[in-house]
């Protein structure tokens, strides 16, 4: 294959980096109101991998401008999913460049005709590069691959008597050192060794780099003059709650805003007019992790409504937001919510599941949130990039805390500290905190995982990306996760919590489980000296084959998993009394990965496979997180197993 491969891409980065850093416009998720109307376009598109030496073809032949049946052969390909893992063949699974999807969606005629409305396309997820075209005409691109981008395409549908339109994407999922996560394409030239044409996608981070459209696509209506975005901040004062919100509008200047909290009994508990202000809340019932109060969660409901005066008279828009009251606080050696020291014990996840690769599925999620209730896991990480909005809406109904991580894996090259990488990277934070900032279970954001944050560059790097993101969102406090030894880390200064990752016994000293109490207590004593901030262990564990038994413990085997977390939980127990403030076992479920002789079939250090059934460490993990539980959180709840 020729270089082509990256060819349209070069060309088309550079006009978003022109962007500069301010987003324009708001990411609210769309929803149903009595102003708003939403049509999801799960289910089956056409879809065409472009086979072609180049991957130009599809752009040659302008695959956008006629139904994607009419160019060659197509697939059904269904959304969300990844495209890898569905069909049987080898060279799609493992296919680099530039895929196609398609699908023609029948519109309300009131959508069509009325020029009021405003119809938005939105697309939750799209790995890695997207270009859209809407009836053949280019609407939007986006680079990244895990956070929501949208057009208004009202422009396109209200063009007369058709009803109907087709939404072309072209993806492509090429990694570069300035993408994130990062990569590169190594062409094996020599043809005495490699087939003509022969490249690999080299990675440097340890999942499977699915890809396709990962997360729903919406059309969704607003009136021309809408609410655009809503930003909520909460603070407590005694026992009242502090709502501090601000509503952006968007079509006009002159508007009339009401704002209603109402509480989970449906009574409204303040009000306001204007587009910005504070709700002032007696007795409020504060948002609490599960396990840590006896009304978790709570929830109330900001009900925005924006009027405003027309010719034809009184236009009206409405959107409702969660809210949770709470407040987050790290001290030197605590991690506070609502002014209690929190303990994360808790997973490292990733979004994926069988054949569905990393698309999302409702009933994968509910499992999974299923199986963390029953771990006693109060917490997560989004390890390692942004998951999908449905998913971080359970965790504030649910109670579950999370540290939100950027897709900030594997910065491992010189290149990546660039410039061009920084100004992407501080792009991605911008589009994270304005997709997740009202969520209260997002106590903390992460700003990459395991960086060479010991290379002279990343000094300045995490200080830009620290500070740039403290200035998004005062609110919250900012880590990154380092295994990087604590006296050439460059970037630790700059955050709030140390968040730490290490595998003794396992990637060093192997099968030596006698060496992880010296060694960690040795890891937590020289990272809270010289920097005296909260320490969480970010990961650590231990593979295991499910059904692999060997007594003594050797490695893979299910008892060596259990025996390494029990070593770990020893020193874990010491420190937690001082300043380590969490731990997140590596990992919650089995994963795909790339291939190579380490992994079989992908990394098996979960404690659950990826068909979700437990190994023997997740029982012995429930036993620990359920009476750290019951130590920690009064009233304890009544339904929390008495280990
Ligand atoms: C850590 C990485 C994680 C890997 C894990 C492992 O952060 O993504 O999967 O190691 O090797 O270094 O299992």
């Amino acid at each position: 294959m020729a270089r082509g491969l990256l060819g349209r891409w070069t060309l088309l980065v550079p006009l978003l980096w022109g962007c500069g850093l301010a987003l324009p416009g708001g990411m609210l998720y769309p929803q149903e109101s009595a102003s708003r109307e939403r049509k999801a376009l799960d289910g089956l598109w056409s879809f065409r991998a472009d086979f072609s030496d180049n991957r130009q073809e599809g752009f040659e032949q302008q695959w956008y401008r006629t139904p994607l049946r009419e160019t060659g052969p197509t697939l059904d390909m269904p959304v969300p999913s990844s495209f890898n893992d569905v069909g049987q063949d080898e060279r799609l699974r493992s296919f680099i460049g530039w895929v196609w999807y398609e699908r023609e969606v029948a519109l309300p005629q009131r959508w069509t005709q009325d020029l009021g409305t405003r119809v938005v396309l939105r697309i939750g997820s799209a790995h890695y590069y997207a270009i859209v075209w809407v009836n053949g005409v280019h609407v939007i691109d986006h680079e990244g691959g895990h956070l929501p981008f949208e057009a208004d395409i009202s422009k396109l549908v209200q063009t007369g008597p058709l009803t109907s339109c087709r939404i072309t994407i072209a993806i492509n999922n090429t990694l570069t050192p300035h993408t994130l996560p990062p990569g590169t394409i190594d062409y094996m030239t020599d043809t005495s060794k490699y087939p003509k044409g022969f490249f690999v996608q080299e990675i440097y981070f340890d999942f499977f780099n699915y890809a396709g459209l990962h997360r729903s696509v919406f059309l969704y209506t607003t009136p021309t003059t809408y609410i655009d975005d809503i930003s909520v901040t909460t603070g407590v004062d005694q026992d009242t709650g502090l709502v501090d919100y601000h509503i952006f509008i968007q079509g006009t200047e002159h508007f009339h805003v009401e704002v209603y909290l109402v509480n989970e009994e449906g009574e409204i508990v303040a009000r306001e007019t204007g587009d910005q202000g504070q709700l002032q809340v007696p007795n409020a019932h504060l948002w609490w992790p599960y396990l840590m109060h006896e009304h978790p969660a709570y929830l109330y409901s900001l009900e925005v409504r924006l009027t405003v005066e027309t010719g034809a008279g009184p236009v009206s828009d409405f959107y409702t937001l969660p809210v949770g009251i709470r407040t987050v606080t790290v001290t030197k050696n605590q991690f506070l919510i609502n002014g209690k020291p929190f303990y994360f014990h808790g997973v490292n996840k990733h979004e994926d599941s069988d054949i569905r690769g990393r698309g999302f599925d409702w009933a994968v999620m509910m499992k999974d949130f299923n199986l963390l209730r029953w771990l006693g896991a109060n917490s997560f990480r989004t390890s390692h990039y942004p998951y999908a909005e449905e998913m971080m809406q359970l965790c504030d109904q649910y109670g579950i805390v999370v540290i939100d991580e950027s897709p900030g894996v594997g910065i491992k090259l010189p290149q990546s500290f660039s410039n061009v990488s920084l100004q992407h990277h501080l792009e991605v934070m911008e589009e994270l905190v304005r997709r997740d900032k009202n969520h209260p279970s997002v106590v903390m954001w992460s700003l990459a995982n395991e960086p060479s944050s010991f290379l002279k560059p990343a000094g300045y790097y995490f200080k830009m990306l620290a500070a740039h993101t403290k200035a998004l969102d005062p609110s919250r406090p900012v880590t990154f996760v380092t295994n990087t030894k604590y006296d050439v880390d460059l970037g630790a200064q700059y955050v709030d919590v140390i968040c730490v990752n290490s595998y003794y016994s396992w990637y060093h000293d192997c099968g030596h489980l006698e060496v992880i109490q010296p060694q960690l207590k040795t890891q937590f004593e020289d990272w809270y000296r010289t920097y005296e901030k909260p320490i969480i262990q970010s990961e650590y564990g231990a593979g295991a084959i499910a059904g692999l038994h060997h007594d003594p413990p050797l490695m893979y085997s299910e008892e060596y998993q259990s025996r390494l977390l029990e070593e770990y939980h020893l020193v874990l127990d010491q420190k937690r009394k001082e300043y380590v403030v969490g731990e997140l076992i590596w990992h919650f479920a089995d994963f795909m990965t790339d291939q190579t002789p380490l992994r079989i079939l992908g990394n098996k250090k979960g404690i659950f496979t990826r068909e979700r059934q437990p190994k023997s460490a997740a029982y012995f993990l429930r036993k620990r997180y359920w009476r750290i539980a019951n130590e920690t959180y009064q009233p304890a709840v009544s339904s929390v197993p008495r280990y």
